[in-house]
């Protein structure tokens, strides 16, 4: 430590136990990033770039402790002084620059990358102002900016800087990196453009700012919408800034590591991180071409470049432009991105599959297909869906293209950090290989029937439960009990996640209380979930479950056996608090729906059980720890697709004939929350689900309430649960980002692990 010892009376003239805890925050980034320069960044001939409009990187300074090795030597020595290391934390702003499983998905990759030994760096854009702060006032959402950059942040600015040309201006894009730590390996770069002129000024009440201002508004906010319309102009802006500004430095970084760039293919790999990046393709067709190369030889070099990753199969989530728009930003495009199209219509005349389509919208989707040689979802179900009917015509022609990789997560941040005293338990019973291989968890299944260890999972399960106590109470002044079911749903608020689904419970269990049927354990139902500001239909959700809240935990007859919680502003750092906590794991969403999720994985990993549908990933969840230590209910995807293909759904009926739904639906429209709530609000949702349903939740819900109310009541045989809270654990390692990470770089990157 003295190193550190150093930089603190170099910043402060003072001892360490003098300090403040914002003082050692600061002089803790600085011995930090020092580290993190020495250590380097992995190196080779080829270099992959996973560009992403999106990082959710979280706090670092306790993740890159861990992977630096110095987590325990740096808390011992705070600790010498009177410090702690958890409190000093606290004064690290988590900057949010992700909306939600995308984002969070390119980080957990970052740490996998640098820890595998890959070459390879993050790209994406450094907005001033990440996803909003989440307020709830008069049991509603509101959104205030959250500003994260300061002087105390990870940035470090670069002398790298390019012109980004748009119609009739040009903008000056400075470049930014973020090193991060791999663990027990080399660094990695999360490297962010930043527009030079952006003007944190033009920010008005709120999160409003005037749209139009592209100049100063360029990398201003992270647009947080994945519902609405608005803004969508400025979107393509602000994907152009980045990809423009990307291509200049692979082609950059490429030449000047000795790279024709006839042999592009050779020196980089770039892994589009959904459509948002896609324009990278007609981009760097563009610059080769610029710089004297065929259009036709251009085509196939950027071919054999880019590699494109699909996260999501609802309709209004694939981006498409209208021609026009990017006639209006980017002109210097809309040639060849048109003689793109030419070529693919010349070979296959069908609409289904070309870039621009008869109404003269540009699919970003196909064009990343076409000209991309690598096509993969993000879990086994979800790429059949995308072979079998999404994007069946483009297989068809393709086969060779598609692959699957389904997600990970990396167990650095969602074990080793946020659940301390499990990680050392399990070192205690099988050594520390699981932490760069995790595939060993597999030997805590030797354990199945020792008691002694089960009751120690228990044991860590409540005090974790104790910490989320205090960290709710903290949050939300509720006082929720430790004693209780952790149930906990935690993840975007959208219609197909179906947290109304689990609203809808609540109400049912609530009723059955009031009838005098009171459950044997006490439950709490958590969430946390930011709407989109322009999404109505999930704010209105947002808006019921904490009317819930508040006359669930007020009612005096009620309130000793369940209690609603909803967390203010979830983020990374609130995640890392809830899911060591957490007893029943909600992955509810309409099959077919849910790409994949991590929030199921993160989950399962710290010793949760599944109640969830045969959706994303828990359909390998389930197949890995087997039908009795998980709870499946729910229509399955191939009934649902068939379903939505009949169009003969009609929610109308099932609340007609069924009493229970009927009675928890209607509690939604009834006096006790009509007297306090926003009727509108609430009538919407009666309408939406009585009359559209479009995500079927009434269709499932009756199997809801049996599943889990069975889970309930199996949570009372402990030693039965333990068990089951074990395979989970054991069966994680699957769900590792390192596991993902490699098959990425076998079937598709190929790069060489750096020495
Ligand atoms: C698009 C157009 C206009 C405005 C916003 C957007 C937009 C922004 C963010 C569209 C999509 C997103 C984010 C998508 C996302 O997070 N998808 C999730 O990706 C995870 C990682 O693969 C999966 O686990 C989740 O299932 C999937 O929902």
């Amino acid at each position: 430590m003295d190193g550190l010892k150093i930089i603190i009376s170099q910043m402060y003239g003072k001892e360490c136990s003098e300090c403040t805890d914002e003082e050692l925050y600061a002089a803790l980034l600085v011995f930090t990033k020092q580290l993190l320069h020495e250590r380097g960044c992995n190196d080779g001939k080829k270099k992959l770039y996973y560009i992403s409009a999106e990082f959710l990187i979280g706090k670092l300074l306790s993740n890159n402790l861990i992977d630096l090795g110095i987590y325990d030597e740096t808390a011992r020595y705070l600790k010498e002084n009177g410090k702690e290391l958890s409190r000093i934390e606290e004064a690290e702003h988590e900057p949010s620059l992700g909306n939600g499983g995308l984002g969070r998905l390119a980080a957990c990759f970052l740490d996998s990358i640098a820890t595998l030994g890959l070459p390879g760096e993050g790209i994406g854009l450094n907005y001033h102002l990440g996803l909003f702060r989440q307020r709830f006032e008069n049991d509603m959402q509101s959104e205030q900016p959250d500003p994260w950059i300061t002087e105390m942040s990870w940035l470090e600015k670069t002398d790298i800087s390019y012109n980004v040309d748009f119609n009739g201006f040009s903008i000056r894009s400075d470049l930014y990196d973020i090193y991060v730590a791999g663990y027990g390996g080399r660094s990695i770069r999360l490297r962010l453009f930043d527009a030079a002129p952006v003007d944190e000024s033009i920010v008005t009440g709120g999160i409003g700012f005037d749209k139009k201002d592209l100049i100063h508004n360029m990398t201003l906010f992270l647009y947080p919408d994945d519902s609405d319309e608005n803004g969508r102009k400025l979107r393509i802006y602000q994907q152009y800034f980045m990809v423009s500004s990307a291509a200049q430095l692979i082609l950059n970084e490429a030449e000047s590591r000795g790279c024709s760039l006839h042999d592009l293919p050779d020196y980089a790999v770039i892994q589009i991180n959904d459509t948002h990046p896609s324009m990278i393709i007609p981009e760097l067709i563009r610059l080769l071409t610029e710089k004297g190369i065929e259009f036709e030889e251009a085509c196939g070099i950027v071919s054999r470049t880019c590699a494109y990753t699909n996260h999501t199969i609802l309709a209004e989530a694939l981006e498409k432009w209208n021609i026009s728009y990017l006639e209006e930003a980017v002109p210097q495009l809309v040639p060849v991105i048109r003689k793109l199209d030419a070529r693919i219509k010349a070979k296959y005349p069908s609409e289904a599959i070309s870039i621009i389509d008869s109404n003269d919208v540009v699919h970003m989707a196909h064009m990343d297909i076409h000209y991309g040689f690598s096509v993969n979802g993000v879990a086994s179900l979800h790429t059949e869906i995308l072979k079998n009917s999404e994007l069946k015509p483009f297989y068809d022609i393709y086969p060779e293209k598609f692959n699957n990789k389904t997600n990970g997560i990396t167990f650095r941040r969602w074990l080793l950090h946020c659940n301390r005293p499990l990680a050392s338990l399990f070192t205690s019973m099988i050594g520390d290989g699981y932490k760069k291989d995790a595939a060993e968890l597999e030997k805590l299944l030797e354990f199945r029937s020792d008691e002694q260890f089960k009751k120690k999972l228990i044991e860590i399960k409540s005090d974790a439960k104790k910490v989320c106590r205090d960290f709710i109470m903290a949050n939300t002044g509720v006082e929720v009990d430790e004693n209780s079911i952790f149930d906990i749903q935690i993840k975007r608020l959208h219609e197909y996640k179906r947290q109304q689904m689990n609203a809808l419970y609540i109400i049912y269990k609530y009723l059955e209380i009031k009838s005098g049927k009171r459950p044997e354990t006490p439950i709490t139902f958590i969430f946390g979930a930011k709407a989109a500001p322009a999404y109505v239909m999930a704010k209105d959700i947002i808006h019921l479950i904490l009317l819930l809240q508040k006359i669930i935990n007020n009612d005096k007859d009620v309130s000793p056996y369940m209690r609603v919680v909803m967390i203010e502003n979830y983020n990374v750092s609130a995640a890392e608090k809830l899911i060591p906590a957490c007893d029943i794991s909600e992955q509810i969403s309409l099959a077919s729906k849910e790409a994949s999720g991590t929030g199921n994985m993160k989950l399962m990993l710290n010793g949760a059980v599944t109640l969830g549908t045969m959706d994303g990933a828990n359909v390998e969840i389930a197949k890995l720890v087997g039908d009795s230590n998980i709870y499946i209910f729910g229509k399955s995807s191939g009934e649902v697709i068939e379903r939505y293909a009949r169009g003969d759904y009609n929610p109308g009926a099932l609340y007609n004939e069924n009493e229970l739904i009927r009675k928890c639906v209607d509690f939604i429209t009834g006096e006790q929350l009509m007297s306090i709530g926003n009727k509108d609000a609430l009538i919407r949702i009666h309408n939406e689900l009585t009359k559209k349903d479009w995500f079927m939740t009434l269709l499932d819900f009756e199997e809801y309430v049996k599943t889990k109310n069975k889970m309930i009541e199996d949570y009372a045989d402990r030693k039965s649960w333990s068990e089951k809270m074990l395979v989970n654990m054991a069966k994680a390692g699957y769900f590792s980002s390192d596991r993902t990470i490699e098959e990425y770089n076998k079937d598709i990157w190929h790069l060489e692990k750096s020495k």
